[in-house]
């Protein structure tokens, strides 16, 4: 029925954010998928409310308390996999967006300052996940773009245009370059073939593009392609 995303944050104020527009908006509107957010900061035992500590054995920053994340976590966590957003972690992915859209729901731990503590981790089974190799001043943007490439993914958000557009992502090659009206513009000529009418020729057209942008762009796409063995034949490497 409803997916469930629960957010475990210190920063309450930046969910639904992006995601309460749009797509992913109209969606949580219609209970498409829901999304409670949890203040870590409610969790805490003292009065000064305290989240953080030093880390020991020395060194810059601070490190979110495991008690006070185990605290929070006993309030949302139902078996839905806890996944904590941060450079550590282990590449997201398009398969994974996929994977987690066909259960139940997720909880994220945005984590802030150096880290959590890795006790706390470990007997939550907390899963690390990577947005890319940079860092962010907490993990709140990149669990806002990780749930939104899930929630597009929910039966009934997407429209059937995107739908198809998602199958030539998911087959290995970055998109073909994409025109519209006017044919001419500031001197720019849409390209001939695309005019013609011939269907077969613009298949083609698109499909070069495709490879050559992704062989440019994401030599890592594109070995990954060729030896999942994509069009090999036609390609004439293969008897
Ligand atoms: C974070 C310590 C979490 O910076 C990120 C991030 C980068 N890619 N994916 C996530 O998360 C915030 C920063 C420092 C823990």
């Amino acid at each position: 029925m409803t997916w469930r995303a629960s957010v475990l944050t210190l920063f309450p104020a930046m969910f639904p954010g992006p995601l309460g527009q749009s797509l992913a908006g109209r969606a949580l509107d219609t209970g498409v998928w829901s999304l409670d957010i949890t203040q870590i900061r409610d969790f805490t035992q003292d009065r000064h409310k305290t989240v953080d500590d030093a880390p020991f054995g020395g060194g810059a920053g601070m490190v979110l308390r495991p008690d006070v994340i185990d605290a929070a976590l006993n309030h949302v966590a139902d078996g839905r996999p806890i996944l904590c957003l941060s450079p550590r972690g282990r590449r997201f992915c398009q398969a994974d967006a996929v994977h987690l859209s066909a259960i139940d729901g997720v909880v994220l731990l945005c984590g802030r300052y150096e880290g959590i503590d890795q006790r706390v981790i470990d007997a939550r089974g907390i899963e690390e996940v990577s947005l890319g190799d940079y860092v962010l001043s907490g993990g709140e943007p990149a669990a806002l773009v990780l749930l939104d490439a899930v929630i597009r993914l929910l039966p009934g958000v997407m429209g059937a245009a995107d739908s198809a557009a998602e199958e030539s992502f998911s087959h290995g090659l970055l998109e073909y370059p994409h025109y519209t009206r006017p044919a001419e513009w500031c001197g720019r000529r849409v390209p001939d073939v695309l005019l013609s009418g011939n269907h077969g020729a613009v298949a083609a057209w698109r499909r070069e593009q495709s490879e050559e942008i992704t062989q440019h762009r994401r030599p890592d796409l594109w070995v990954a392609y060729n030896a999942a063995s994509h069009g090999l034949m036609t390609k004439g490497r293969l008897p």
